[in-house]
């Protein structure tokens, strides 16, 4: 390691005025018994010092700076690759608080567990101080959070996702936020004159949530959603909480505008459960037949959403990256992603190539001869095919500014009051029975849809094949209380609104008996959508069926698309005797959390049944 390196510019100044802050700081100081303690300053001089430090590490390689300028490439360990969701706790007082669907444990008890696994867990590290603000800073919509870490690597990815550094501290300084402790460890402390590891992690882990004192404890994970606290932790699981308090949402949706070429524009929020494309809709762009349509990305992962003094419903993307799947980003499926990545950006488990650049599956037709692959093993397409194992692992990552996509809102996405939203659409993976986009018939009428929708599991997933997962709203691993309790909050919304959002469901995945899409999605969802605008703003006719209101051939805008009258309705039909068996698939998840379910989800569940 080079001595310049090693001088940290910022490393023991104390960053803030606030004593509760740096009362804490010490306390945690003296818990973790950390080497260092770095006050986090954002700054780019701070930054560049910190990934030189992880690449003397072994942690980063810089990529090739002609090809990739900006970018750096990490591996992590094989055992921790992915959120960890039967380590993550949700420890609010009361077990029935949590719900069915999040593990629990009493928060007493996991206190003096967590403060035994803390106890030196940074021994031979440097504790890092980083403030971050959810939102734009000084918005009041925005969320402060300070994680304490002892990665570097969670620093540098936290930078790109979420506002960090100096002008977080002067907002803690003010003291009109309540700022949330979030505690961070990848537990590996180093004896003295212990070689470290590239990625250093722990095969005990706990993601922790304390709902009632907002407070985040993370162990034994440097990856995702489980080192960068502000991401799930704080903005969905902590965030869903305080919303639910304060009369408010916390979303794991996408916020897109569309601009019409009269330059009207209209905002929607949606969720989707996994591999359904969310960040590929979220950057969408319109096809041919669509020339001065411009599709706006506020966000791609999570919303917040309040009511403003008007009854308006508006939504921030607390975010300031992307942090998505790479395994299918190519220039056909996302050109905006790829323009997104291309500089800056920190890419994680994919495969490395000879000449310093990165590779994984989808992202070219052509594999790469020869490269690395995320565990470090040579790759060839040959030995791809012998092994069967991806160069790239399925989750590998790409961590990227927002600001660097080029259908990034720039004005929504700094914006301290949110972008109106219009509609809401909810949508999943599904082979069968579910059309490709139908409207609610009201507000409790798209709850249900919301409450009731899922993803059919596939091969990657595991599980049986062609079997529904239900992800009401896509926040089954992400709210931080009972998800009846979830349900109740989101019929209680409509009192705070003078006009709701409309709600419809999507299904880009529908197939024909052959096993072949009806539907040719990506870019051509666009049509979808001006149907949904048009809906939204009084133009455009439906028809009602008995799921709700669906678009008559004639109502979608098919310049560009060869779609007969025959296909679309076989896209659209609505087979009756399929959602008998859906409906009834419903009562699977009510009975579940049935203590807890408003009535109006067992209400609407009779009208579905009775229209059917
Ligand atoms: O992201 C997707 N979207 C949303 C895009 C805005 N994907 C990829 C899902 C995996 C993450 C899709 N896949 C979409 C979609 O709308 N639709 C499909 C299914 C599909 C896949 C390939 C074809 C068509 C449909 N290709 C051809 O027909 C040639
Ligand atoms: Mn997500």
């Amino acid at each position: 390691m080079g001595s310049v390196a090693k001088s940290a510019p910022t490393s023991t100044r104390v960053l803030t005025t606030n004593k509760h802050l740096v009362r804490w700081v010490e306390k945690m100081a003296e818990l973790c018994q950390p080497e260092a303690v770095h006050w986090v300053d954002g700054s780019d001089a701070e930054n560049e010092w910190l990934c030189q430090q992880l690449v003397d590490a072994g942690t980063f390689t810089r990529l090739n700076q002609e090809l990739w300028p900006g970018c750096y490439y990490a591996r992590s360990s094989p055992n921790d690759v992915a959120r960890v969701e039967d380590r993550t706790f949700i420890c609010s007082l009361s077990k029935d608080a949590a719900g069915p669907t999040n593990n629990w444990e009493d928060p007493y008890a996991m206190r003096r567990k967590l403060k035994a696994l803390f106890k030196g867990c940074m021994r031979g590290r440097t504790m890092y101080v980083l403030p971050f603000s959810m939102g734009p800073i000084g918005s009041p919509m925005s969320q402060i959070g300070v994680q304490l870490t002892d990665s570097a690597y969670a620093v540098v990815n936290m930078r790109i996702m979420a506002r960090v550094g100096a002008p977080v501290f002067a907002e803690i300084d003010k003291d009109t936020k309540r700022v949330v402790p979030c505690m961070h460890s990848v537990g590996a402390p180093l004896a003295p004159g212990q070689q470290d590891v590239p990625w250093p992690q722990n095969d005990t882990k706990y993601i922790v949530h304390f709902p009632e004192t907002r407070e985040i404890w993370s162990y034994g994970s440097g990856y995702g959603g489980n080192a960068l606290l502000g991401k799930k932790c704080f903005a969905l699981r902590i965030a869903s909480n305080i919303a639910r308090d304060e009369g408010w949402m916390a979303e794991h949706m996408l916020i897109l505008g569309v601009q019409s070429p009269e330059g009207e524009k209209t905002y929607v929020a949606a969720a989707f459960p996994s591999a359904c494309g969310k960040t590929n809709f979220a950057m969408m762009i319109p096809p041919a037949g669509f020339e001065g349509w411009r599709i706006w990305t506020v966000g791609d992962d999570i919303a917040w959403i309040k009511p403003d003094a008007n009854g308006q419903l508006r939504a921030i993307n607390p975010e300031a990256g992307f942090f998505g799947v790479a395994p299918g980003t190519s220039a056909k499926t996302n050109p905006n992603a790829m323009a997104t990545l291309a500089r800056n950006t920190i890419f994680t488990n994919v495969a490395l190539t000879p000449e310093g650049g990165v590779w994984w599956e989808g992202m070219t037709d052509e594999p790469p001869a020869e490269c690395l692959d995320w565990r470090g093993e040579r790759w060839t397409p040959e030995i791809g095919k012998e092994t069967g194992k991806p160069a790239a692992h399925p989750n590998g990552r790409f961590t990227a500014p927002a600001t660097q996509c080029p259908s990034i809102d720039l004005a929504a996405w700094n914006s301290p009051e949110g972008v109106p939203i219009s509609a809401f659409l909810f949508g999943g993976r599904r082979a069968s029975a579910i059309p490709l986009v139908f409207q609610s018939f009201n507000w409790s009428s798209g709850v249900y849809l919301g409450a009731t929708m899922g993803s059919e599991t596939t091969a990657a997933a595991g599980g049986a094949l062609g079997k529904v997962r239900r992800d009401p709203m896509a926040m089954l691993p992400f709210s931080g209380y009972h998800m009846g309790d979830y349900f109740r909050h989101w019929i209680r919304m409509q009192r705070e609104l003078t006009e709701t959002p409309r709600v419809f469901h999507v299904n880009w995945f529908r197939k024909d008996q052959d096993g072949k899409f009806l539907w040719p999605g990506f870019s051509e969802n666009m049509r979808v959508l001006k149907w949904v605008v048009d809906r939204v703003r009084g133009r455009a006719q439906g028809k009602e069926t008995s799921i709700g209101w669906t678009p008559y051939y004639d109502d979608i805008d098919w310049d560009g698309l060869e779609m007969s009258r025959e296909a679309f309705e076989k896209l659209q039909f609505v087979d009756r005797k399929a959602w008998r068996r859906e409906v009834m698939d419903h009562e699977e998840l009510f009975l579940l959390l049935h203590d807890h379910l408003p009535p109006e989800m067992i209400y609407e569940r009779e009208l579905l049944i009775c229209r059917l």
